[in-house]
């Protein structure tokens, strides 16, 4: 049975502080019908995909945050998303800021979710490298809070049996860390979906800005070819409340080539068809861990900090 399935990276353009979800939404429908038409059975958004890169102000007021994350998935206004998916036959990834109720307490997570061609929520993930600072440094163009509004998500990187094959969520910064797809890797995923929101500005280490695009691709390209999995990196891009964002969003082959990649900075589909036995090329050879990996010799990777 042939396992192949094109899968859309679903860029969007900057979303202002003032743009509702439901056009936030009706946006990404939009590219779940191009992406039907041409034959997609997955689509993978941004992170934090319906509002603005709200972590770049300072904010104290906590109703004031809580306003950017859902307390429910679906709610009124992603439904739409789900009825897409539903009416198209269509699967999607989805990044937004989720607050849940735990033991009657508040917790906030930088989340995605995956959705299947019926409609249902068929794996979570909740972000474990939260990047930027926690407090207020007026000293900066813009802030980069999600150590503030956000707490370290805690579903590990788990797995999902769908689409034919065995896929992996990541968000963001994740994909800056070689653990991330190595952890996804050993446990036999085959594509890997990220959604990301990168200020291309970094005010820590400016002389890097030109980097940006070029760091992108390169943490992507070698966790794809390390691990023998595609990768699918979906940026929301341009100039959002005078913050540039990196667009390039990409679809990338387990062998590490970029095979299709975007080229605005707005709402733009770019589709690939990606086979999943293609992932046996790397791992059945160069990288086979069974053959050639060597734990033993990897304690301090992992071993607590002394
Ligand atoms: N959203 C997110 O994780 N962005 C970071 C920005 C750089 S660190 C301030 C990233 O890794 O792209």
């Amino acid at each position: 049975m042939s396992r192949k399935l094109i899968v859309g990276a679903a860029q969007l353009g900057p979303i202002a502080r003032n743009e509702t979800r439901a056009r936030a939404v009706a946006r990404m429908v939009e590219l779940m019908h191009q992406a039907h038409a041409r034959g997609a059975s997955l689509v993978v958004f941004p992170e934090l995909a319906l509002t603005t890169f709200f972590p770049r102000w300072y904010m104290e007021d906590q109703a004031d945050i809580d306003a950017f994350f859902e307390q429910e998935m679906p709610g009124p206004e992603t439904q739409p998303l789900f009825e897409a998916a539903r009416e198209l036959g269509i699967g999607f990834y989805l990044g937004y800021a989720e607050l849940a109720l735990e033991a009657k307490t508040p917790r906030h997570f930088n989340t995605s979710i995956l959705v299947d061609a019926s409609g249902s929520i068929i794996g979570k993930y909740r972000k474990v490298h939260l990047p930027g600072h926690s407090e207020h440094e007026p000293w900066r163009p813009f802030q980069h809070l999600e150590k503030r509004y956000f707490e370290p998500g805690n579903t590990g990187f788990g797995t999902t049996q769908a689409f034919g094959g065995t896929m992996g969520m990541a968000l963001c910064n994740d994909r800056r860390w070689p653990e991330t797809y190595r952890m996804l890797a050993l446990q036999g995923v085959e594509l890997m979906m990220l959604g990301y929101n990168t200020p291309i500005h970094y005010p820590p280490v400016p002389a890097h800005d030109h980097l940006q695009g070029f760091h992108n691709h390169l943490c992507m390209q070698a966790g794809a070819y390390q691990n023998g999995m595609w990768v699918v990196g979906v940026a929301k891009a341009g100039k959002e409340e005078g913050c540039d964002l990196l667009g390039q969003s990409c679809i990338i082959a387990p062998t590490g080539e970029i095979v299709a990649m975007a080229s605005s900075q707005e709402d733009e589909l770019i589709t690939y068809e990606c086979d999943l036995d293609r992932t046996c090329e790397i791992r059945e050879h160069i990288f086979n861990f069974d053959l050639h990996r060597r734990p033993e010799t990897y304690g301090l990777i992992t071993d607590p900090l002394t």
